[in-house]
């Protein structure tokens, strides 16, 4: 069998489940999850590799009106999905009605190549309404291919994934066969590091964080890790760090868990936090932290 290979980019509204299921078709955690919407700040590659096929997965940010420089930035990911996709994954979750961008929208009703219509979550819902969403989407999406799935229960994922090797392109690999994703190792530090604080603090906080890593040191038994948490105000700082530093060792003591898992191996990490002022409408800072696309 001839060799498959190309992009398969995951677009829709934030907190989907984007992120969850690209983590589901790689088997790793790449990208963070919450609860929380615009957990996904980049686009991120995964890369699942067979003998005879490569599919790049990209997650993307969930699409949102960008009201200052990161949020366009995060847009300016998503249009960058629609322009290299070999196949189009436009994801949903039951009880959506439409994707709030009408330029986008249309994109993906106008797209010449393969567009699989994800309804997701549907753990959360009964027949009726299933059936009722399937038919609202066929009729806005003709084009699609409509499959109902549960990223976070796996149902249907196998299929998804099938249905993508079909409809892939002849091509080589794009990357080395033992490739997972285009990201670097402080990138999965610095995210890890953002989950905990999309879990733990509320508001507007999560979104005036970045996270920087400046040291990582791996020897043959443990990886000390130095990372600072930025953040927008001085009363943002007191904020995540807490009562007697409470709060930021929190945040310490989980990441220091999940990276663990992540690189397999014992981890110092070490926090602090620094005022970068307006970062997220900085366009220096915002090149450094990698939104530069
Ligand atoms: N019940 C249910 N919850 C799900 C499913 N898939 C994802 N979720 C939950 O939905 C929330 C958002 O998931 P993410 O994967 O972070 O969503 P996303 O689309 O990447 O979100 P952004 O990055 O913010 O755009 C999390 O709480 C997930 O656990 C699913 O199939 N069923
Ligand atoms: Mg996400």
């Amino acid at each position: 069998m001839a060799h498959k290979a190309g992009f398969v980019n995951i677009i829709g509204n934030p907190n989907v489940g984007k992120s969850t299921l690209m983590n589901a078709f790689v088997g790793e955690k790449l990208s963070i999850i919450t609860s929380k919407a615009q957990t996904t700040r980049h686009r991120i590659l995964g890369i699942v590799n067979g003998d005879d096929f490569q599919v790049l997965f990209s997650d993307t940010p969930g699409i949102i009106k960008p009201a200052y420089q990161l949020q366009e930035s995060m847009m300016s990911f998503v249009k960058s999905a629609f322009e290299d996709a070999d196949v189009l994954l436009y994801m949903v979750e039951i009880g959506e009605q439409e994707l709030k961008d009408e330029a986008f929208f249309s994109k993906i009703k106008n797209s010449k190549i393969p567009v699989l219509l994800l309804l997701n979550k549907i753990d959360k819902s009964n027949q009726e309404q299933l059936e009722a969403q399937v038919q609202l989407w066929t009729e806005k999406v003709p084009n699609a291919e409509i499959v109902p799935i549960s990223a976070l229960e796996e149902f249907n994922v196998k299929e998804v994934f099938n249905r993508i090797i079909e409809l892939l392109p002849e091509s080589p690999a794009f990357y080395p066969k033992d490739q997972l994703t285009d990201k670097p190792e402080r990138f999965f530090i610095n995210e890890t590091i953002r989950e905990k604080i999309l879990m733990h603090y509320k508001k507007e906080i999560p979104y005036a964080v970045e996270i920087e890593t400046e040291e990582f040191l791996e020897d043959e038994k443990i990886i000390r890790i130095r990372s600072v948490i930025m953040v927008e105000r001085d009363t943002q700082k007191g904020i995540i760090i807490g009562h007697k530093g409470s709060a930021l060792k929190r945040v310490g003591v989980e990441a220091r868990k999940d990276l663990e898992k992540f690189f397999n191996k014992q981890i110092h990490l070490e926090l602090y936090v620094k005022v970068n002022k307006n970062w997220r409408s900085n366009q220096n800072q915002l090149k450094r932290f990698g939104y530069n696309n």
